[in-house]
């Protein structure tokens, strides 16, 4: 018997993560010639959640690591942000548009990594080569991850072809798009279900730095103040992650996707130091106040990879 083929996204994943991994088990078998079952490595968010439910599919299943599984990798080629178990044995494809993460391989892989908005973008260009009709969920899905992703178009990792596919695919979708992205960041935002120990995990990702373990969580939400009031928690959790995890730096940004900015929390001296040098605003409790910065992946991994090593 062939060994089963897994789609996968990254750790602590989002809703273009979890999304597209369930894109490319519906069509994995027209696409990769496979059947394909979706996966997810860790717990999904309230986003994620809410769009499953709106659009009446099954939660995928928690795995926590690769056994003899043939793994389609999506949103990702970071190996800290990649589920345990994972060889080079076992890869079959990787589509993303972030860096590349430092996955090495001896052979061929199927790679399909662009510099847009989400995976899903990347996804619908797939779609349409391989010439396989667009139904309305999968339109959905992709919209959804248009959305979230470039936080509806306000972050710097916004394209124009994101805008454009949008639009094509808001011809099948039928969504109205103010109320259901108003819908879809309220899901986001929502603390229902959510510990202090969530609001610093949802959306944490740990990247090597040159010879530094760098990790960064981010808090997405329409109402900032929700989170910040709980700050000085925040902190003393983010302090013991980073003991626990033995991290050299660590970094929690409240991302306000309503006026485009971002609270970033000051836990020690070592991020008070950096944070100076890089962003060069003022701390003030704590907390650094990013004008404009809504971005991990555009507006601070690089910035502070420019100072770290890469
Ligand atoms: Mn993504």
């Amino acid at each position: 018997m062939q060994n089963k083929t897994i789609s996968i996204g990254h750790k602590n994943p989002d809703a273009d993560s979890v999304l597209t991994a369930v894109l490319v088990s519906k069509f994995g078998k027209k696409i990769f010639g496979v059947e394909v079952e979706a996966v997810i490595a860790d717990e999904i968010n309230n986003e994620t959640k809410f769009v499953l439910d709106f659009l009446k599919i099954k939660k995928p299943r928690l795995l926590k690591k690769i056994k003899n599984e043939k793994v389609i990798l999506v949103d990702t080629t970071e190996p800290n942000q990649i589920i345990d178990g994972l060889t080079e044995d076992n890869l079959l494809a990787i589509i993303d548009h972030h860096n590349l993460g430092g996955l090495q391989s001896s052979r061929p892989i199927y790679t399909r990594v662009e510099p847009i908005g989400c995976t899903g973008s990347v996804m619908y260009k797939i779609l349409k080569e391989e010439n396989i009709k667009i139904d309305k969920v999968s339109a959905v899905i992709i919209i959804v991850c248009i959305i979230s992703d470039t936080l509806n178009f306000n972050s710097p990792t916004t394209t124009n072809e994101d805008k454009k596919i949008l639009k094509e695919l808001n011809k099948i979708a039928k969504l109205n798009l103010k109320k259901f992205t108003k819908d879809l960041f309220a899901a986001k935002s929502s603390l229902k279900g959510i510990s202090v120990k969530d609001i610093v995990n949802k959306d944490y990702k740990q990247f090597e730095m040159g010879k530094y373990k760098v990790g960064i969580g981010v808090w997405e939400t329409t109402n900032p103040e929700s989170v910040n009031l709980q700050k000085d928690k925040i902190i003393k959790e983010l302090a013991r992650k980073k003991k626990k995890e033995k991290l050299d730096y660590l970094f929690f940004a409240v991302v306000d996707i309503i006026k485009n900015n971002s609270y970033l929390y000051i836990i020690g001296e070592e991020e008070n130091v950096l944070a100076e040098k890089i962003f060069k605003g003022g701390i003030k409790d704590n907390v650094m106040f990013l004008k404009g910065v809504v971005s991990r992946k555009k507006q601070v991994v690089p910035q502070l990879r420019r100072e770290l090593g890469k």
